[in-house]
């Protein structure tokens, strides 16, 4: 008999990749925007509807505490009293935002939480209520504490995404800055494709626990953005300090661009650069309230105990993006340039 799996926020770049790795395990996969769980009786449920974004949390903060606390409980709440315990494993998304202003380096499952924003104190709620009906209720229920984790479908309003967008359409022309918040905040960043892996094995382990999934690197935003650019052959050299800090073309390795961009747009881009070599620029409206400085996880039990050991590495996670990205853009220049409007997508 197939296995039967529910994944909240199914339409999100985990629940996409998710779908599509259990659909390959011979799973029969439901998503919900609202609550079936007893019509489809899953034996897996992935709790990984949430209101992501860590800035918008501090416009958001009851809207946040809402969907990733709250929400957290009602699904617990449902295989509790639906008497689903015994049949139902639960993996809730709990995340890296929850150590915050970090009490040591690196973080472990046993590092104490200090949470920076709406977001992160809604999922401390999350991440206790799951320990809680683990332990008061015997519920198979685990969180993965998760550290970053892109691809080319993440949401466009993240910085890894936004930053890979903005340089696919600089180099074809379609915008000329990169606008920036803090540049020195440090990020331990995988691929999305090798977390869901981590997911799954949290389900299939016969002891519920807790997991940190991390790639055990960490990287500044600044450097981020000066590797993107760098697949494409361009050499960006910053500058100058806080909101003062800008991001400058210093080089063009052609025959790379040619191979990355193609040879049509290497002319007019030149120019272009020439012209305004400035593309990043520091935009303060992008800075939070509270932020979180550094994240680096140290991902050992998950390594030792799940066996999860992931295939990508920063430069394969920002290829990917880089590449996918310059083929988006590129159908979008065409589509404008003849006569077609293109619309916007935001997580
Ligand atoms: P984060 O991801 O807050 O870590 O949470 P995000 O990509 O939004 O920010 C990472 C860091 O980059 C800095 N930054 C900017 N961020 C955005 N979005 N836009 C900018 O212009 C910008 N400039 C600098 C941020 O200040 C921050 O330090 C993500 C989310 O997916 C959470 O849901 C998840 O729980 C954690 O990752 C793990």
């Amino acid at each position: 008999m197939a296995k039967t799996a529910l994944i909240t926020g199914i339409t999100g770049q985990d629940g996409a990749y998710l779908a599509e790795f259990l659909i390959k395990k011979g799973y029969l996969v439901h998503g919900i925007k609202r609550r079936i769980i007893q019509e489809s009786k899953p034996d897996e449920i992935y709790n990984l509807g949430a209101m992501s974004h860590v800035k918008v949390s501090f416009d958001v903060p009851e809207y946040t505490a809402n969907t990733d606390g709250i929400g957290t409980l009602r699904i617990l709440e449902a295989v509790r009293l639906l008497g689903m315990k015994d049949n139902t494993r639960i993996y809730q998304a709990s995340t890296s935002e929850l150590y915050g202003l970090v009490q040591e380096v690196p973080q472990t499952e046993k590092t104490p939480f200090y949470p920076r924003s709406p977001y992160a104190v809604a999922k401390l709620y999350g991440y206790w209520i799951t320990v809680n009906y683990r332990e008061a209720y015997g519920l198979h229920a685990s969180n993965g504490i998760l550290f970053n984790h892109e691809s080319p479908i993440r949401g466009e309003t993240f910085v890894s995404r936004k930053v890979t967008r903005a340089l696919a359409r600089i180099v074809l022309g379609m915008q000329e800055t990169l606008f920036m918040g803090n540049l020195s905040s440090k990020r331990d960043w995988g691929h999305a494709k090798d977390y869901v892996k981590a997911m799954y094995l949290i389900l299939q382990q016969a002891i519920p626990d807790d997991y940190v999934i991390a790639t055990g690197i960490t990287t500044e935003v600044r450097e981020f953005i000066r590797r993107s650019f760098a697949m494409t052959g361009i050499e960006i050299t910053f500058s100058g300090e806080g909101e003062n800090e800008t991001g400058t073309i210093t080089s063009i390795d052609e025959t790379l661009f040619n191979e990355k961009v193609g040879k049509d747009h290497l002319e007019s881009f030149k120019i272009r650069a020439k012209k305004n070599p400035l593309v990043v620029k520091v935009d303060p409206a992008y800075y939070r309230p509270t932020e979180v400085d550094l994240l680096l996880g140290d991902p050992t039990k998950s390594r030792v105990k799940l066996g999860w050991i992931p295939e990508y590495d920063l430069d394969g996670l920002i290829l990917d993006m880089v590449t996918s990205d310059l083929l988006l853009m590129k159908r979008e220049s065409y589509l404008r340039k003849g006569g077609f409007s293109t619309y916007n997508y935001f997580e």
